[in-house]
């Protein structure tokens, strides 16, 4: 994909959308991407109006007014395929998805998650990583899988812990990283140099990945 060929993609959040505008204003530079749709499961929220601010359109798809995870799903993908995304990225997005929606996305559904996968998967990560008295920490984006935060792994920055952090401060310089590493892996995917392959291995410019590509501290991500 070229500018001039933009790879269609659905964003999927829950909040206040930083990644997500980190995505929109490196599409306005170097990432090959038009943003379809921003997708929402809570109403309200910050990140809608950051997509409303760059003419995007939105949607809300309010997990409360359907029976169950099932249903919900069901009616999630139809809203997402009526605007033809090649690539679907979960953004901060705070709803387990069902298998049959991570399969119907195979191959072409992202999440940012705020560790160093394979440690602590699920939610409160900072905190943890704080308990455990970890050095490093960091975010990681992934190919997403039945598994919650199991998929296949494609890129992490890692951050440094200061003896001075609580999980607040801690998140907020993760958070920054997040911005840096998620367009570099949408920019790699709709340059078709990244893929998920059958056996489910990562494969960047035909080679596969042995392990996620890693940014230290020092190093510039990109
Ligand atoms: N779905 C699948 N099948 N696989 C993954 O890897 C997924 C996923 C859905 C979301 C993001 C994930 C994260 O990066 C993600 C990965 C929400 C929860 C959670 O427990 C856990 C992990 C993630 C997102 N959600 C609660 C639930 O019952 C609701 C929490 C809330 O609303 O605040 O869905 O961390
Ligand atoms: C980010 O730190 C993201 O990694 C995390 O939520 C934050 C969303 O921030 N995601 C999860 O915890 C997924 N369960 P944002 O809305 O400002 O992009």
């Amino acid at each position: 994909m070229t500018l001039e060929q933009r790879l269609p993609v659905v964003v999927l959040i829950s909040g206040s959308g930083t990644n997500l505008q980190a995505i929109i204003d490196r599409a306005g530079t170097d990432l090959p991407i038009e943003i379809r749709a921003v997708i929402s499961n809570r109403p309200g929220v910050f990140g809608l109006q950051r997509a409303e601010s760059a003419g995007i359109e939105t949607a809300v798809l309010d997990h409360k007014t359907f029976a169950d995870r099932e249903s919900y799903d069901l009616a999630l993908i139809e809203l997402i395929d009526s605007y033809q995304p090649e690539l679907v990225a979960l953004a901060g997005f705070m709803r387990i998805l069902t298998p049959a929606f991570v399969r119907h996305y195979a191959g072409r559904l992202f999440n940012i998650h705020p560790s160093l996968l394979p440690k602590y998967r699920g939610l409160h990560t900072h905190q943890r990583a704080l308990d455990a008295g970890d050095s490093l920490h960091g975010a990681t984006i992934h190919f997403v899988t039945e598994e919650l935060d199991g998929g296949p792994l494609i890129v992490q920055a890692q951050v440094p812990v200061q003896p001075e952090d609580d999980a607040d401060r801690l998140a907020e310089r993760v958070l920054q990283k997040e911005h840096q590493i998620y367009p570099l892996a949408i920019r790699w995917f709709a340059e078709e140099r990244l893929k998920l392959d059958e056996e489910g291995h990562v494969k960047l410019d035909d080679k596969c990945l042995q392990g996620p590509v890693v940014y230290a501290d020092h190093e510039p991500i990109g």
